[in-house]
């Protein structure tokens, strides 16, 4: 039973093993859910001995090792991609159907495992599937919450929010570890003893360990996903039960598993909710308990952490990390407050992922306060060991202004290394962001550009494609991606364009047939599929891709586009719950879709469908299909984006600002296969200074008047006509994300665009060279940077 090779008669005998002692069913009795159980447990089972060597291997050569810390991990399905990374995608499908079963529908009965809200955490995804592949020894910590992104569902055209709920079926990837498990202590009060400040914590909980392995590709290596989740420390009042008083007995209980309950489901706007620092502090300590812990089986000098660990802070949100790891170093193991500083900044680094304004976290020193009180005083010693340090910083540069604690100034001070996530926004770090803290510093801000994993976002997703590059440059592409420039001698050769274009028809037909199905739009696979998926935010600009979506409707009703490509423009992403600007958006599009795609004047020649609950496994299914990436930011706000670069891989050019990773995708592939618009960063910046620009803009544009014209008439929503009045007066007078600046640039890009569609040879030379160009853009070569400017690591393969 205990034969782990990987033929498919041992793979077999324990789905079958699996199906009667894990699962405790017979054949004829097992249902879907059954088998993928144990196909799941079967697969689990390879992975578990790699793991082990690469757990072993790290301790024997005493190797160095990177500890991730993010509140959200993005992972989507994990049967796919476990069994495809081991090479055993054959065997399973193979064995299932011995049973019966067809693979493709056990691996979509799986839920994904959606514990994050967009880039920030899909990031900590891959960049844990990278660790494993390029050797990196890793751990990522997180929290284990509940529930993770809510579901998305639409009413009347607008979003309605239900709970998630994905451990509702057993998680067959984790290991549950009781006994790793640490005391998280919250309030309290400082009491000082023998000289010393000691923190007495007025509440406490436990953090559990539970381990998911993380498998890279070709099964060589595997890392650790630990992710913690709350207990209460003490389980229930005994006495008060006996007595009668039950809720009042489970108290502490219900208190303590609100900490990994739920996932906040704000990106970019933050709260500042006392649970939420709580939940902030709840990973970073445990997780800080669990390296020293680690590091102290083998090692005894803590002065040497640095050489040992490298702790990345993923944004702010773990960037309690700095006084937290000051305090264990210096109240729990005797090291100087100074000593404990410089210990702790050496193994630190932070990447910035946004400069939203309202996005940086701050909290109230009263909040903080009364939640850590003891990293209260250590985040003042902090500011004034920095303060008297670099007397030149100026007065109103800090860490603790106005009553409120500035995160990235904290995670900045505490890191060696701060990063940004591409040229463009790294710079914008430098030059807005941080500027004084760069003088002070020179050199500790540096770029990291994003990546995504090309076995989930290529291999996996697009097997059509994956076969027709392996056809083309032979084998060893997934983990060595510069090698798809080999496509480019490859794409002037009009067969292997056809078989590209062959490719992507086969996945417009699927997608196509699912939007027909579930949303009752007939689409014909020869339209051009433009797509646009992501969190909905003002500042990505889902309203200008609307907005041009009526424009061209509207000229295409009256005749003004001669010989017009018909198009699909999809839309997929959730709003914030609170966001009630992007809930607005939403609500249009959706109202705009049943206008258009009811028009007999326009017919096949625009559809627009907005699938509702956009999630990992949507993205998988939705990019490979799509023709264009829409990526058309406000110049200067999009950190880097990684959505742009799982088209480009795809073989979807982009339609695009100079923003973010687009600056990068535009420098790989060239002007001539991206379709480039709008004001850049600075030209925002300067437009901006103009308090008229929009009336001015709305005015200098007959296309835009007619559409705002049409919406402020109630053309989209007859029922109630003056449903977008506010949006369209925002549109006139305010108009912050300057979509009316950049409307008439995009809409002659979008004609750029159809053109380009209709002539076959030329867009299929086009798609081929985005992905021949996009090696730069796997999340292995990402790592291996970070490996380098910021671990100090090398691979243990
Ligand atoms: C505290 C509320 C909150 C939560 C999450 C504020 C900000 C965030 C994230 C930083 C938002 C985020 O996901 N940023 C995205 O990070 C990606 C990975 O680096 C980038 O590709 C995206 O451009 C950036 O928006």
């Amino acid at each position: 039973m205990n034969d782990l090779s990987f033929s498919p008669e041992r793979l077999q005998a324990s789905v079958l093993h699996h199906l009667t002692f894990t699962l405790g069913k017979d054949a004829p009795n097992a249902s879907r859910y059954d088998w993928r159980m144990a196909l799941s447990y079967a697969i689990r089972d390879r992975i578990v001995e790699p793991w082990f060597a690469s757990t072993r291997r790290t301790w024997a050569e005493d190797h160095k090792r990177v500890y991730y810390l993010s509140m959200e991990y993005l992972i989507g399905r994990l049967l796919e991609d476990a069994t495809i990374n081991l090479g055993l995608y054959e065997a399973a499908e193979q064995t299932m159907v011995g049973f019966g079963q067809d693979l493709k529908s056990l691996i979509e009965d799986e839920p994904d495992a959606a514990l994050g809200n967009g880039g920030l955490g899909r990031l900590a995804a891959c960049f844990m599937e990278s660790m494993a592949t390029v050797g990196c020894p890793a751990y990522g910590y997180g929290i284990r919450y509940e529930h993770g992104l809510f579901r998305q569902r639409f009413e009347g055209g607008r979003q309605v929010e239900t709970p998630e709920d994905w451990l509702k079926q057993a998680h067959p990837w984790e290991f549950p570890r009781p006994e790793s498990a640490y005391t998280v202590g919250f309030k309290g009060q400082i009491e000082t003893r023998d000289g010393k400040d000691i923190w007495v914590p007025g509440e406490t909980v436990i953090a559990e360990a539970h381990d998911t392995p993380v498998i890279g590709w070709g099964g060589k290596w595997a890392n650790t996903l630990r992710l913690w989740a709350a207990k209460p420390t003490t389980m229930f009042n005994l006495e008060r039960f006996n007595r009668g008083d039950y809720a009042a007995a489970a108290e502490p209980e219900t208190l303590a598993r609100t900490l990994s309950r739920v996932l906040y489901p704000d990106d970019t706007t933050y709260q500042g909710k006392e649970l939420r620092l709580k939940q902030e502090f709840f990973l970073t300590s445990a997780a800080l308990q669990d390296i020293l812990r680690r590091y102290l089986y083998r090692h005894s000098d803590l002065t040497a952490l640095p050489k040992h660990v490298a702790i990345q802070m993923n944004d702010t949100h773990p960037a309690i990390a700095g006084p937290e790891l000051i305090r264990l170093l210096s109240d729990d193991h005797g090291m100087p407050f100074e000593d404990a500083l410089n210990t702790a900044r050496a193994c630190l680094g932070y990447t910035n992922h946004t400069l939203l304004p309202e996005a940086l976290e701050k909290w109230a020193t009263f909040t903080f306060g009364t939640v850590l009180p003891r990293h209260m005083q250590i985040v003042e010693r902090i500011d004034s060991w920095h303060r008297r340090t670099y007397p030149s910083r100026p007065h109103y540069v800090g860490i603790v202004k106005h009553h409120e604690v500035r995160m990235g100034e904290l995670a900045f001070i505490m890191s060696h290394k701060v990063n940004g996530v591409s040229a463009l926004h790294s710079e914008l770090v430098k030059k807005n962001l941080f500027p004084e803290l760069d003088r002070l510093h020179p050199g500790r801000i540096i770029n990291e550009t994003n990546g995504v994993t090309p076995r989930r976002w290529l291999r996996m997703s697009n097997p059509g494609l994956a076969r027709l590059i392996t056809d083309t440059i032979g084998e060893g592409w997934e983990d060595d991606l510069d090698r798809l420039d080999g496509l480019k001698t490859h794409v002037d050769d009009a067969s292997f364009r056809d078989a590209f274009a062959a490719a992507k028809r086969a996945n417009k037909v699927e997608v196509g047939n699912w939007i027909g199905r579930e949303f009752g739009v007939k689409v014909s696979p020869d339209a051009l599929f433009d797509v646009q998926v992501k969190r909905i935010h003002e500042y990505k600009r889902q309203l200008l891709n609307i907005l041009e979506c009526i424009a061209h409707w509207h000229a295409i009703r009256n005749g003004a586009v001669s010989n017009p490509v018909p198009r699909v423009r999809i839309f997929g992403g959730k709003a914030a719950p609170g966001y009630a600007v992007a809930k607005e958006i939403i609500r249009l599009i959706n109202d705009v879709a049943q206008v258009v795609n009811n028009d007999p004047k326009t017919g096949d020649l625009l559809k627009i469908v907005y699938p509702p609950n956009y999630n990992v496994s949507m993205a998988e299914n939705l990019i490979p299909a799509s023709d264009l990436s829409e990526q058309i930011s406000t110049a200067g706000k999009e950190a880097s984006g990684t959505g742009n670069m799982k088209f480009m891989m795809n073989g979807a050019p982009t339609i695009g600002t100079l923003d973010g990773a687009n600056v990068e995708i535009l420098q790989e592939v060239g002007h001539e296969n991206f379709f480039l618009f709008g004001l850049t960063a600075e030209e925002v910046s300067k437009r901006r200074e103009d308090p008229d620009h929009s009336r001015k803009a709305i005015e200098a544009s007959q296309p835009l008047q007619d559409v705002l014209q049409m919406i402020a008439e109630g053309r989209f929503s007859p029922d109630e006509p003056e449903r977008y009045h506010g949006l369209v007066h925002g549109m006139w007078h305010s108009d912050y994300f300057l979509v009316a600046s950049d409307f008439d640039a995009y809409h002659a890009a979008q004609a750029r665009v159809s053109a380009a569609y209709a002539d076959p040879q030329r867009w299929y030379h086009m798609a081929a060279m985005n992905t021949a160009r996009s090696g730069f853009f796997s999340s292995d070569r990402t790592i291996r940077g970070y490996m380098k400017d910021v671990w100090d690591v090398t691979p243990a393969l």
